[in-house]
């Protein structure tokens, strides 16, 4: 079925000719790109060298398979062994920095500190040391999805215990790393986390709790994102002098029609959606949106439930949690434009709590992922409204990226366009909407495990080859081009064909030298 709307949507989006605008904006001089991935993603090494198991290995080998394609991370792009060519590579882009996760089950096997791997810690070691060596500044991800399999057996992230956990865990890394390592991310995409991982079972550890686990893993991840904030306050901060951020995901909505209905339920799904992981970090008053609050409180008394399904904070975990952020770090791939929806949307849920319903409109380029369409004007309002609801906090894009098929060609045309015409919102929100953005992550470095998906997509600025052992990494076109962009500080519209939809065919020059 997914692929039939996918199909009939590529049929349509054909037709459609894409705006490409040149605004002559450039980046400013203190601006920084870079590339993102993620441990579980690309490293393999799945059990070498005293690593842990984590939910991602429990899933990907159970039966039946989990993944499209019956995969796993085990070995994925293998750069667990290829530490030196992968900097190599990222040196020879000219990135600015370099996103990547830390394995927690490969530091911590059974996810507690009281066991410190020390082949896990040299890995780290390594990389980080390699990148400085070569000029790129490593930002770290301290969770990207890879729960210890160990705490996972002791509830997961619902467990307000994981909190204590995480905490210790990230005294570990502050204490190992970072005296060379400066910028830090907690979590990545809580909202992921929470709802794929206990609402929906989407991604591991899958549990389909649908309209709890989601509120519950929300609210130990939020505590446990200000506790190692303020940790690192009094623990690290004065002799490391680093910083600490949090990635949080949205899908911008888009108010379908004028509307006041439409606005007003546009409006709802961005708080209750971005708001429910953003508000009690970045607003003044901190605390969970006071619509969510309204929304979920009552209808779990209508429901006939005990207690509200959102948690509540005390005043002083509100207190912790409000300011814990020195950076603003925003996932941004998509946008829906949304309706109300005062239907039972399989109550009690959390789309019945929000009350709204994404559409696609048929104008929209797809991409390979059935969720992920081209809507660059959607990061621009995504970036304007956490101007206006968060005081204009520094954000840095921590993703944004396009989804191409298996065997898409190495002049990877759609994706080239993707970057062009996003970056060129991103240019109007800091030149036009004054928007403090400061810097700009492609997901991803090179094409690897896509969770639920695989390897039957690909995000990757380099190509891999997962059927040769040696994974091979490539330059596609947009490898290039976002090199090109990174020196020039400009989108370089005439490196690019300007009638993209003849992009299969333009021959394409080559400028920089990869
Ligand atoms: C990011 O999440 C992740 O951080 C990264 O690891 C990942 O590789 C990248 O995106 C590409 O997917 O199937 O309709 O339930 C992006 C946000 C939103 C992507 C939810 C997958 C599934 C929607 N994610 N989505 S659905």
């Amino acid at each position: 079925m997914r692929l039939f709307i996918f199909a009939l949507c590529a049929i349509f989006a054909r037709t459609v000719t894409a705006a490409a605008k040149d605004t002559g904006y450039a980046f400013p001089e203190n601006f920084k790109f870079g590339v993102a991935t993620a441990s579980y993603q690309i490293e393999g090494a799945w059990n070498e060298h005293g690593k842990g198991p984590n939910v991602w290995d429990t899933l990907t080998h159970r039966i039946p398979p989990f993944t499209d394609d019956a995969s796993t991370g085990d070995i994925a792009c293998d750069a667990y062994h290829k530490t030196v060519q992968d900097v190599q590579i990222l040196k020879s882009m000219g990135v600015n920095f370099y996103r990547f996760s830390l394995s927690w089950s490969r530091l911590l096997p059974r996810g507690f500190s009281n066991y410190v791997n020390p082949e896990g810690v040299q890995y780290y070691n390594d990389l980080i040391n390699e990148l400085l060596a070569n000029d790129i500044t490593p930002i770290v991800t301290i969770f990207h999805w890879d729960t210890p399999q160990n705490l996972e057996e002791l509830g997961g992230w619902p467990n307000p215990k994981m909190a204590d956990f995480f905490v210790d865990y990230a005294r570990v890394v502050f204490d190992a790393f970072g005296d060379r390592v400066k910028e830090w991310l907690t979590f990545n995409e809580p909202n992921q986390i929470c709802q794929q991982g206990y609402a929906t079972g989407g991604m591991a550890p899958a549990h389909n709790t649908k309209e709890m686990g989601g509120y519950w893993c929300t609210h130990t991840v939020l505590i446990a994102h200000g506790r190692a904030y303020r940790m690192y306050q009094e623990e690290f901060k004065s002799k490391q002098g680093g910083r600490v951020g949090i990635t949080i995901d949205n899908q911008w909505n888009e108010p379908l029609t004028n509307s006041t209905e439409d606005k007003e339920a546009a409006e709802r799904a961005n708080i209750m959606n971005f708001g429910w992981y953003a508000n009690a970090i970045f607003s003044k008053n901190g605390d969970y949106p006071s619509i969510l609050r309204e929304r979920v409180d009552q209808f779990s008394e209508e429901e006939g439930f005990t207690r509200s399904r959102l948690p509540y904070f005390t005043q002083e975990e509100i207190e912790m949690i409000r300011g814990s952020h020195d950076f603003f770090g925003l996932n941004h791939y998509t946008s829906r434009v949304v309706t109300n929806d005062d239907g039972d949307q399989g109550r009690p849920s959390h789309e019945h709590d929000v009350g709204t319903r994404g559409e696609i409109d048929p104008k929209w380029e797809p991409s390979a992922a059935d969720w992920l369409y081209v809507v660059p004007w959607g990061l621009r309002k995504t970036l304007e409204w956490i101007k206006e609801n968060y005081d204009n906090p520094e954000v840095i894009i921590t993703e944004n990226g396009y989804a191409d098929k298996h065997d898409a060609p190495l002049r990877d045309c759609e994706r080239v366009k993707y970057y062009n015409l996003y970056l060129e919102e991103v240019l109007k929100a800091i030149h036009e909407s004054n928007c403090n953005v400061t810097a700009y992550t492609a997901w991803s470095f090179m094409d690897n495990f896509e969770w639920q998906r695989g390897y039957t997509q690909r995000y990757g600025l380099y190509h891999v080859d997962f059927e040769d052992p040696e994974r091979p990494r490539t330059p596609k076109m947009s490898a290039h081009v976002f090199a090109n962009i990174i020196k020039t500080k400009r989108i370089d519209w005439d490196f690019t064909p300007k009638e993209f939809e003849k992009c299969e065919w333009v021959q394409i020059e080559v400028k920089s030298e990869l």
